[in-house]
């Protein structure tokens, strides 16, 4: 891996789209040491400007040669893309961090939250997959639960934003909204059914169980960062007509009885979580407000009407930035910090 320095050169692949804009946002926010950005996306983007600290970028074109100098790559271009070019990255000497599921479930690959797994990471940084957006949100606020007191098992239902689906979702939904109020037929691209004014209990690809690609994600990711492959995990994935955020039902059975008021304070005080839940002002988590924040926001804490050892909570997180561009910046930083141990 390359030496400690003053400043590291990054490289954005897929920086056109919904995820990659916000890593440059996020790398400016986060106020990481960036030396040369390269911009990099398909042949579609070249010479187009994309905003970074005041000034623009100009997008080129990814190709074999892009990563000569990079010390951090980030990827979100799919997993095609990712499954291409990121060994070539760190053939280059990069650390690649990649938001496709293309590595995550490799065996000698870390899957990393920064909050919850970052032992994880080890002194090896080749190809470091950053988790599905719906598994991390979940993760951040199961972690301090199964510390304490050992989660057995969680059944969770999402309610997933368009946003997930890239910018193309995103002017989906918007169009469909207008034609339906305007009174005219509606197109379908990105999504199988309307998803304007409807829910569809479909993200990703069916697999031969019946579950979705999305839910098994749920299932085999949250095992693999909890570095728990007993925990029973029931998963039900749904797009819901929500631009931005992510939003989450989840019931966890635990060996311990919980108590509402400790695991309230526990989550509080537990990295990276808002705890949001009081209802009596009506104040629980919502997707609206999510967008644009960093945080995975907790609330609706309460126990199971019968049993000690179940609660039910509702988590929303905004899903282009803790559940894609947020995370992978965290991973870099976590990466520079055990370079500079
Ligand atoms: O294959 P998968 O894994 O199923 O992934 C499918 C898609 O899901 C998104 C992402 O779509 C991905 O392509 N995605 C992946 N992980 C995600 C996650 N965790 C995720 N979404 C949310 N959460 P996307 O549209 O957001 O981004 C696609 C990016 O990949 C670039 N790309 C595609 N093929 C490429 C390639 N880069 C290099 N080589 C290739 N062969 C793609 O670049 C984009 O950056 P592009 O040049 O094709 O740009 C597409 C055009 O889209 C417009 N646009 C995008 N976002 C915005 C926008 N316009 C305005 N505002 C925006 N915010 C631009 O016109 C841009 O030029
Ligand atoms: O595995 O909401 O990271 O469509 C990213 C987009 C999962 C689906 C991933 C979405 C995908 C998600």
């Amino acid at each position: 891996m390359f030496k400690k320095k003053h400043k590291y050169n990054i490289a954005v692949v897929g920086a056109t789209g919904a995820v990659g804009r916000r890593m440059l946002t996020t790398l400016e926010e986060r106020n990481f040491p960036v030396g040369q950005l390269s911009a990099l996306a398909s042949a579609r983007s070249i010479g187009k400007k994309l905003p970074f600290k005041g000034g623009t970028i100009e997008v080129k074109q990814l190709t074999e040669n892009s990563f000569v100098g990079v010390d951090f790559a980030l990827f979100s271009a799919g997993s095609s893309i990712s499954k291409k070019y990121a060994p070539i990255a760190v053939e280059s000497g990069c650390v690649a961090i990649d938001n496709s599921s293309a590595w995550r479930m490799e065996k000698d690959i870390p899957l990393i939250v920064p909050e919850v797994n970052p032992s994880a990471l080890g002194s090896k940084c080749g190809i470091i997959a950053n988790p599905n957006c719906s598994t991390i949100q979940m993760v951040v606020a199961l972690k301090p639960i199964h510390d304490q007191y050992r989660i057995r098992r969680v059944i969770v239902s999402t309610y997933q934003s368009v946003s997930g689906s890239g910018q193309k979702a995103i002017e989906e939904l918007k169009q469909q909204s207008r034609d339906i109020l305007d009174g005219k037929s509606i197109q379908k691209n990105v999504f199988p059914h309307q998803i304007a004014f409807n829910c569809l209990p479909h993200i990703d690809i069916f697999m031969e169980n019946g579950y979705t690609k999305e839910e098994m994600k749920m299932v085999d990711e949250t095992r693999k960062i909890l570095g728990d492959s007993t925990i029973e995990i029931s998963p039900t994935a749904v797009r819901v007509p929500v631009f931005y955020s992510h939003s989450e039902s989840v019931n966890v059975e635990t060996e311990l009885p919980m108590e509402v008021d400790k695991v309230q304070n526990l989550l509080s005080s537990s990295p990276g979580i808002f705890l949001v839940d009081n209802p009596e002002e009506s104040e629980y988590p919502l997707a609206v407000d999510a967008c644009g924040k960093e945080g995975v926001f907790v609330g609706r804490v309460r126990r199971d009407l019968v049993r000690t050892n179940v609660l039910n909570f509702w988590v929303v997180s905004d899903n282009l930035l803790k559940g894609a561009a947020s995370n992978a910046v965290q991973i870099a930083e976590l990466a520079l910090k055990r370079l500079e141990a």
